[in-house]
């Protein structure tokens, strides 16, 4: 096992990834930029190192630095968190010809997942259902008319190396198909340097549900279950719960059976990600996260598994030691992100925390890196503390997370808190009744979907 990991990240995952190496007894080193010297993070972990000033770019994405910091201190593996230099294959490469181990998959798996196109092709060559459209790029307009007819509008034209909802056009109909190709296109390149495209038919109200997978060195894939991502607003999660309203027991194990088995075949290791729309009680891929995810306590509420544990462990080298049939799936989740925002324009809110009050009680679990007197920056995410609330049933968690939001006290900046108050309140929501669209028209943001 590793004697000293780098902790490549802020915030709560860079707590969230210091308390799991001190329960597994491995020591950790913090870097941090300079507007950072007095976050907790720098404080937990048992040294720390200033790699650079605050923009994000001359610090946390300075893998040079990072490296430097890793060989100083005598590190033997680097966990990224999320974010920053999660998903860099550049990156992960790097760190192996250093001498380090990558908390993470392969180099070679993360490429292939950043390339939407290869990767539709990989997942689908391996039993995973994705979304009818073109068999790869679409090269020109007229091949962009062939597809359309063929697979039918509404159609929706994405790059290839988009991802995460950047990079997309729709077209309703022949004639705007011209100019959402052009413009996707220029986007494309404009965004990635990269103009290749692909289509897809437009799926018009789907759920976000995505499963979890945990895959070893030694070919063992286990699938922890799904998380119901749908609330979210401009492709920022806003609430994730599991299990997914809309699912039952069997389907989770069809779907999941599938998606494991998919990661298996690819050989693909660590923790990971396979996002679906589900609409009309049908899945169908769209990409895969080869990274730990902001959500994932959702899956450790319900499973009792500690994700950042078994992360660690498989990259050490270490096989699962359990299977399918022995991850318990129980209980309902649901967290809520908690921003340093207004409430109602979405606008950023910096500030001096005042007062701090996080909740607590049986089933609350609060993953924050504020403490009172400390100065949110500006240079980084919004997301200040991730509030997860477990209860025996979707109900009892309902009301224990309203319970939980009453009792959060963050003074001397405004957060989303009150959203998350409108939001568990709403009688759709209590149901179960959404989709990927429902929150933005919640908060008016959408006149239609
Ligand atoms: C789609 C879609 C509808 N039809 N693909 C957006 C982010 C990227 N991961 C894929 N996205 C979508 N792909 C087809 N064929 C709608 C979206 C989409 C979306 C997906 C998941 C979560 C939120 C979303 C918000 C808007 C659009």
């Amino acid at each position: 096992m590793f004697e000293k990991i780098l902790i490549a990240n802020r915030g709560e995952i860079a707590l969230r990834i210091n308390r799991a190496c001190h329960e597994m007894g491995i020591r950790t080193l913090a870097v941090h930029s300079t507007a950072d010297a007095d976050a907790m993070h720098v404080r937990l972990a048992d040294e720390a190192i200033c790699i650079g000033p605050a923009a994000a770019r001359d610090s946390y994405l300075n893998q040079q630095a990072i490296l430097s910091a890793a060989t100083i201190s005598n590190a033997d593996a680097i966990h990224p968190g999320y974010g920053f230099l999660s998903e860099n294959a550049e990156f992960v490469s790097k760190v192996e010809e250093h001498g380090f181990v990558f908390i993470g998959p392969s180099a070679q798996h993360i490429r292939l997942m950043g390339d939407k196109i290869a990767a539709k092709k990989a997942v689908q060559d391996v039993g995973i259902p994705v979304v009818p459209g073109s068999a790869g790029a679409v090269s020109g307009l007229d091949e962009a008319r062939a597809v359309a007819a063929e697979i039918g509008y509404p159609v929706l034209i994405k790059a290839s190396a988009g991802g995460g909802g950047r990079g997309m056009k729709a077209a309703n109909n022949a004639g705007e198909l011209d100019a959402a190709y052009q413009t996707a296109v220029s986007e494309a390149v404009a965004s990635f340097g990269n103009g290749e495209v692909y289509m897809e038919r437009y799926l018009a109200r789907p759920r976000h549900i995505e499963f979890q997978i945990l895959a070893d060195h030694h070919g063992n894939v286990v699938h922890l279950g799904e998380r119901d991502c749908s609330l979210q607003r401009r492709h920022q999660k806003v609430i994730e719960e599991s299990p997914s309203p809309a699912l039952n027991a069997t389907e989770r194990a069809r779907i999941g059976h599938i998606a494991a088995a998919a990661v298996r075949k690819i050989g693909y290791h660590s923790v990971g990600t396979v996002e679906f729309l589900y609409e009309n009680g049908e899945f169908f891929f769209i990409e895969m996260n080869t990274r730990l995810q902001v959500e994932h306590p959702v899956t450790e509420a319900i499973t009792r598994l500690d994700l950042v544990r078994e992360m660690i462990r498989v990259a050490s080298g270490a096989p699962l030691g359990y299977s399918q049939d022995d991850i318990p799936f129980n209980g309902h989740a649901i967290e809520c992100r908690i921003n340093a925002e207004n409430p109602d324009t979405f606008l950023p809110s910096p500030g001096t925390i005042g007062d701090y009050h996080p909740p607590g009680g049986l089933g609350v679990r609060v993953d924050s890196a504020l403490y009172s007197g400390y100065k949110v920056p500006s240079h980084y995410d919004s997301m200040i503390a991730k509030l997860i609330v477990l209860g025996s049933n979707r109900n009892e968690c309902l009301m224990r997370l309203k319970r939980a939001l009453g009792e959060y006290v963050i003074d001397g900046l405004e957060t989303s808190i009150p959203l998350h108050q409108k939001l568990v309140a709403a009688p759709d929501f209590v149901n179960g009744d959404y989709d990927i669209h429902w929150l933005e028209k919640f908060v008016g943001l959408k006149e239609d979907g």
